[in-house]
């Protein structure tokens, strides 16, 4: 039975982004779904659902009939067969802490909701974890050390975001300089194809050369390509002595300069991470955080060392040679480098408070940095002279996010802008957060007419009917390029 309050959304089909069209769904589908999951697993309250439609930011909504959760990759194979019989698109949703709108069903696709898929089983001997794909990351980071091991990527979002949603968009944070990102960590995954295929590589091998890298193509294609139920994450060396500083910069030039010389000198480098003057004060607002420092600065940066022995002397070394730096405050305890880091972390909420932010995630070469961070804000201006430009980042990885508040969330005349101006310099429109939907229009700027055909003959080969993300990642084939072949 199609439970009570079920809606269907708009009875005329209407064109989705890869050319299928997304239909009015049968009403059988919810009923087999409902068998196969239970209807406790098939929501679709309309007031449960709203919680579903819409991003993070705010900036993107859609609309879904239905939102499904299923409880293994069983499950998930079932569903994915029942879509391609039905014709139904799937939106996969995981911790729902995207920033690229990935996970928002815009063109009424169900809502597939994978927190459900909650299982660890650790190999402390191999320092690895399997974790299913609903695992929240904070809590694969206690497994990994109660195993005596720690899990290589973290984020800003940990308690939300989950290993699923990390694989598919191949998740960076805040110590890629340090461990690489989360392809970097990753040894093989469960998936369940759109075409219905279950690919299980799970053996936490560290030598196999046999064949193809699915995980490493399934990690970053933001959902198009199959539903990740699990993956086999490779762990790091705990270092359990760490120390935090933060230092201030009257220009922001001082302070990219410091980044280099800090990763030049200090060998137990874990982050360095970029904020601004006006992010500071914002966050120190919404948060009620004191002033770090008696004066105010242009630019600071927060560094943390860690390793096996206190680096408290290497840090302090390695920040007494640097020329530029205006003041330091170093935390003495875990409270105080919980504090340092907030005034990092907070900027997301306290940007988010001012109404949806447009978020360009960008990444230049190191060497184009200083350039980018010097030219974006005359290049934001000119066109929205009322605009607000949040500026901070992974310093150490050339990542800088870029925050604009204050323009309507359908104009995106700025978002080209900015995306044209790394693209100038060498840099990708996407640095950690994907592309989503809200860079699809622009994934022409960091990849080729070839490259894009290729990733089409990708998604066409293990999505043959669409189902999977169809509002994700790929240009709309007219708009985008990639869409002929060149024979
Ligand atoms: C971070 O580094 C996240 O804090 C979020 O990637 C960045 O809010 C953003 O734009
Ligand atoms: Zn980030």
């Amino acid at each position: 039975m199609v439970p009570q309050g079920v809606r269907h959304p708009a009875t005329v089909p209407v064109r989705s982004c890869h050319d299928r069209v997304v239909g009015p769904i049968d009403p059988a589908f919810l009923d087999e779904a409902v068998d196969l999951l239970g209807a406790s697993h098939v929501v679709v309250d309309p007031d449960v659902v709203a919680g579903y439609v819409a991003d993070w930011t705010g900036r993107f909504r859609g609309s879904t009939p239905a939102v499904l959760r299923p409880g293994s990759t069983e499950e998930v194979a079932a569903l994915v067969g029942l879509c391609r019989r039905h014709g139904v698109a799937l939106a996969l949703q995981g911790g729902r802490t995207g920033l690229s709108g990935g996970t928002v069903p815009l063109q009424g696709e169900v809502v597939c909701s994978l927190v459900r898929l909650s299982t660890l089983e650790p190999d402390g001997p191999a320092g690895q974890i399997t974790a299913g794909a609903g695992v929240p990351i904070a809590r694969l980071q206690e497994a990994a050390s109660a195993l005596g091991w720690a899990y290589g990527v973290d984020l800003a979002s940990r308690d939300s975001a989950t290993v699923g949603g990390s694989v598919a968009t191949n998740a960076g944070g805040i110590r890629v300089l340090r461990y690489g990102d989360t392809r970097a960590q990753l040894l093989g995954v469960s998936a369940v194809l759109g075409n219905g295929r279950v690919v299980t590589h799970l053996g936490g091998l560290l030598k196999d050369n046999t064949g193809y890298d699915l995980a490493g193509l399934l990690c970053g294609s933001e959902g198009t390509l199959g539903v990740v139920t699990a993956a086999r994450l490779s762990l790091v060396r705990a270092s359990p002595e760490r120390v935090v500083a933060l230092l201030a910069f009257d220009t922001v030039g001082a302070a990219l300069g410091a980044t280099g010389e800090l990763r030049a000198s200090l060998g137990a480098l874990s982050a360095v991470e970029l904020f601004l003057r006006p992010g500071l004060s914002l966050v120190c607002e919404h948060q009620g955080l004191p002033d770090p420092f008696d004066a105010p600065h242009a630019a600071y940066l927060l560094v943390e060392a860690s390793d096996d022995r206190d680096p408290t002397d290497e840090l302090s070394e390695a920040v007494d040679a640097l020329g530029a730096v205006a003041e330091v405050a170093v935390a003495q305890d875990r409270a105080r480098a919980a504090e340092l880091w907030r005034y990092r972390e907070g900027h997301t909420e306290a940007i988010n408070r001012l109404g949806p932010p447009h978020k360009l995630d960008v990444s230049v070469p190191i060497s184009a940095l200083g350039e980018f961070v010097e030219r974006v804000t005359p290049v934001v201006a000119s066109l929205r002279p009322a605009a607000a430009l949040w500026l901070f980042g992974h310093a150490a990885d050339g990542n800088v996010h870029v925050n604009v508040t204050g323009i309507d969330p359908d104009d995106d005349q700025v978002d080209e802008a900015v995306f044209a101006l790394a693209a100038s310099l060498g840099g990708a429109v996407s640095a950690e957060h994907g592309i989503g939907t809200a860079k699809r229009r622009w994934l022409h700027l960091s990849r080729s007419d070839d490259e894009i055909a290729a990733f089409r003959a990708i998604k066409s080969a293990l999505d043959p009917d669409k189902i999977l993300n169809p509002s994700v990642l790929l240009p709309p084939a007219e708009e985008g390029s990639g869409a002929t072949d060149p024979s």
